[in-house]
């Protein structure tokens, strides 16, 4: 198979447009008709064709101008319009099949509910049209629907008209006054309960807020109706940004491929994401919900208002929306958790991506299939990339640059460049090389070497390094922003002599960079990277000694949590090289008294006693033996339980909450706890404590941290909770996708077993992205033992799974085969048994272009080496 690439180059303006569309949808579970009626007008002076997208339509008629038009030619991927006049009225009537529409883009059906998701391609398989971003036009929607399923029938904007007909049918006509991009278009039509509420501008305008739910599940909508209001609040404080719309619309629906979708006035939601209250929802789930509630509202702007003005572009609006949902949670909850979460996500996903066959800048250069690129680089690095301005700006010059962006472009679809540009104006600060960030793949690795000088004087080394990644062979320096604090031996911070950015902050935007002490002392700890100023791995020459030292003295709270992060990777590192001894007694008892230390501080303290997970270990690695480098992580995991086990039941029975409230203080004192849980597990002793928490618990995390406790300490006592909360939430899958999760991950010889068990459980379902991610996606992604089974076997079984879920899920599949395309890590027998698996992909005939992309180019990453 040969599938073109499009290229970001290759960008050429469309040749025709579209200032209006008037949908006209007639609902039926297998044969919905929709009449399309555009106002197209030629663009600059030429004669070609207008060639339309459409897939999975039937054509049933073209007007134009109100008369029938014979002058076209269907493709495979549209329709092409010859000799068209430049302004001109077209109706195309299409008829399409929700019910058999299992990729889930396009007009589908989940669970009886009519339901829409159209970017980043998926209006074409609605009717025929210009899908692409860089045609906005103004909608109006008219839906036709059983009166007595279809009770709630929405489109995007304000709904202007409504009737009934005499066969039982209703309709209601909806207008966006917005131009659009046709991705951001939604229809959704079903039975709900609903929930209502008012926001009040702050220039006083009052918008009514409705969310919609399965039936039965009213109550536990409430928390993300409450997170919206709070995302509004905040926009309007942060970014004086104001809602513009009369109504706000939010439907969860089942069956959903990713989290959600801003569709303008109408975000439709995967249900994991809106639905939560204290029995079903971990403190986690609250978080999730409150940030993806957040970070659809702030697409609004960001994203709607100003659009992309093409694929390539799509951090233009993701990586800035995910910075403003990341600083919203952090006002709202806890900064350094926060910051942790999103450090791990990077270094766990990000940095594999970056390493894999699949590595991209935040801007690619070349797509097969766009869904593939809704990826952590786009989302989260490009996140990293917009902070790093907010960084070096300041947040007064950051604020600014935003306002000069919505003066700029408010209406208008377009580039990286635009935003930078916006940016650029606001401050005198140059960003002309920042912005290789931009074009720029890769992970930089920034080295931090102390020399000791004869006199008083001691240089510090700070050098970066991008090695080349599977796109791009060559690298240039960046311009990073390195925080960085010097602490001397006493424990008090010294300043260099060289001047730096700030205080704390200091350029590198060369290969190296020399910083000089004199008389500063004769040891001087450089802690780098605080609060992760930049996306790269840090390689810094400090002793197992400094770390506690730094963990001890520096300023930045996240810079302490790192310093520990770093002494455990050094020490399992010992374990993994069979040299355990060199972590001696005074680095145990250095570990034990910073946790001693921190028995009052349980946000710190958490986030402390976890130990960095196999996933982020890999990252700093090469040629690894799974089972040892695993092993060595668990050897090292229990011998930290033996050595804390005093103080752990101390914070233990110290992080008990009371009632439970969704507060900072009682999830980090839950967080803490269950933490401690998971470490006294490895004791002997500790089943009958686990069993109590479980029974006595009155809310999910508690619960939940109970069960993993129990995989931890014990196959029989994990069976037996599991199947008490198996009996409790048989009937609810979304608490059920938690249960089907821990029995994934569980490391176990017959695991592939049990995978075939729960694939027949009543509640599993191969066409709900939720469940397959909750067994498959676990697994894949979490399983070490399982997956990386050294006969294959667990690499097989994905194999095998993906090669069926590809036929009616591309989009899932391919988001699903991402851990097997990461083979790079591991030792060469391991490869051979992963690329054997790649090969039995890329064999089948009918592989979608989204599995394509990635399988072909896992298998022919490293070809040369
Ligand atoms: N913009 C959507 C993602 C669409 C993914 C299409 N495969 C959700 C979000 O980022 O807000
Ligand atoms: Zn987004």
């Amino acid at each position: 198979m040969t599938l073109l690439a499009k290229r970001r180059a290759d960008y050429r303006a469309p040749a025709f447009t579209i200032s209006d569309i008037d949908l006209n949808v007639t609902l039926h579970p297998t044969a919905t008709r929709v009449v399309s009626s555009l106002r197209v007008s030629r663009q600059g002076e030429h004669t070609e064709s207008l060639v339309l997208d459409g897939e999975h339509l039937t054509l049933v008629s073209i007007l134009l101008d109100g008369k029938p038009f014979s002058d076209y030619a269907k493709t495979g991927t549209g329709l092409t319009l010859a000799n068209v006049p430049d302004d001109f009225n077209l109706t195309i009537e299409t008829v399409i099949n929700p019910e058999a529409n299992k990729a889930l883009e396009g007009l589908y059906l989940s669970n009886g509910v009519y339901c829409t998701q159209c970017e980043a391609e998926g209006f074409r398989r609605i009717t025929y049209y210009l899908d692409r971003p860089d045609v906005l036009a103004r909608f109006t929607c008219t839906i036709t629907g059983d009166k007595a399923t279809l009770p709630t029938m929405l489109a995007n904007g304000n709904p202007i008209a409504r009737g009934e007909n005499s066969d039982g049918t209703h309709w209601v006509t909806w207008e966006d006054p917005y131009p659009k991009p046709a991705y951001l278009f939604a229809l959704v039509a079903g039975s709900f309960d609903q929930l209502s509420d008012t926001f009040i501008t702050a220039s006083g305008k009052s918008v009514a807020l409705e969310l919609y739910v399965d039936k039965g599940k009213r109550d536990r909508g409430v928390f993300a109706l409450e997170a919206l209001k709070r995302s509004m609040k905040w926009d309007e404080e942060v970014f004086g940004l104001e809602y513009d719309l009369d109504i706000y619309m939010i439907v969860a629906v089942d069956f959903f491929n990713m989290g959600a979708m801003e569709n303008k006035g109408l975000n439709v939601f995967n249900s994991k994401f809106v639905l939560a209250d204290q029995e079903s929802a971990t403190d986690e789930d609250f978080f999730n919900v409150e940030s993806v509630i957040a970070h659809e509202y702030f697409h609004n702007w960001t994203g709607n208002r100003v659009t992309c003005r093409d694929w390539f572009q799509l951090s233009l609006k993701e990586g800035l929306t995910v910075f403003r949902d990341q600083q919203f949670s952090s006002d709202m909850s806890s900064p350094l958790s926060n910051r942790i979460k999103q450090v791990r996500v990077m270094r766990e996903h990000q940095f594999a991506e970056d390493a894999s066959a699949m590595s991209h800048p935040i801007r690619p250069d070349e797509v097969i299939e766009m869904n593939n690129f809704y990826t952590v680089t786009v989302y989260d690095k490009g996140a990293e990339v917009i902070r790093m301005m907010h960084t070096l700006l300041g947040a007064e010059g950051f604020r600014a640059g935003m306002d000069e962006y919505f003066r700029r472009h408010d209406g208008q679809a377009v580039t990286c460049d635009d935003f930078v540009s916006a940016m650029q104006s606001a401050t005198d600060i140059d960003l002309t090389h920042f912005s290789l960030w931009y074009s720029q793949s890769g992970t930089p690795t920034v080295s931090v070497k102390r020399d000791v000088k004869p006199g008083c004087e001691v240089t510090v080394t700070l050098k970066q390094h991008t090695p080349p990644t599977a796109d791009q062979a060559t690298k240039q320096a960046l311009y990073i922003p390195l925080q960085i604090e010097f602490i001397n031996e006493r424990g008090e911070h010294v300043l260099p002599d060289t001047p730096m950015y700030r205080d704390n902050l200091c350029i590198l935007d060369k290969p190296a960079v020399t910083l000089t002490f004199t008389g500063k002392g004769r040891q001087i700890t450089p802690v780098a990277l605080g609060n992760f100023s930049a996306p790269a791995k840090l390689q810094s020459d400090l002793t197992p000694e400094e770390y506690l030292h730094a963990f001890r003295f520096a300023d930045d709270a996240f810079s302490r949590w790192d310093a520990i992060q770093q002494l455990y990777n050094w020490a399992i590192e010992q374990y993994y090289t069979n040299q355990p001894e060199n972590v001696g007694p005074t680095i145990w008892q250095g570990l034990v008294s910073a946790v001693d230390a921190e028995q009052q501080n349980p946000e710190l303290l958490a986030e402390c006693l976890v130990v960095p997970s196999f996933e982020s270990l890999i990252q700093t690695r090469t040629d690894i033996d799974v089972h040892a480098l695993y092993n060595a992580r668990e050897a090292f995991v229990g011998d930290l339980s033996d050595k804390l086990a005093g103080i752990l039941n101390t914070v233990y029975e110290q992080n008990q909450t009371g009632d439970y409230a969704y507060s900072v203080e009682q999830v980090s004192a839950r967080r803490c706890k269950n933490t401690v849980l998971t470490l006294l597990a490895r004791q002997q002793d500790s089943a009958s404590l686990i069993r109590e928490q479980f029974t006595q618990s009155d809310n999910m995390s508690d619960s939940l941290g109970a069960l993993k406790a129990a995989q931890i300490q014990d196959l029989k006592l994990f069976s037996e909770l599991m199947q008490q909360f198996e009996q409790r939430w048989h009937n609810d899958p979304l608490v059920l996708d938690k249960w089907f999760g821990l029995h994934a991950t569980c490391p176990r010889d017959d695991i592939l077993a049990q995978l075939t068990l729960l694939r027949q459980h009543p509640q599993f379902s191969q066409q709900n992205p939720n469940r397959v991610r909750a067994v498959v996606g676990s697994f894949a992604f979490y399983n070490t033992t399982g997956f990386h089974a050294d006969d294959g076997s667990g690499y097989q079984f994905l194999t095998d799974y993906l090669i069926e879920l590809d036929t009616t899920n591309p989009q899932v599949a391919s988001r699903l085969v991402t851990p097997l395309t990461q083979w790079q890590h591991y030792n060469g027998e391991r490869q051979a048994l992963m690329k054997r698996q790649l090969s039995r992909l890329l064999d089948n005939k009918n592989l979608s272009k989204d599995l394509y992309e990635k399988v072909s180019k896992a298998l022919s990453f490293g070809h040369n080496d």
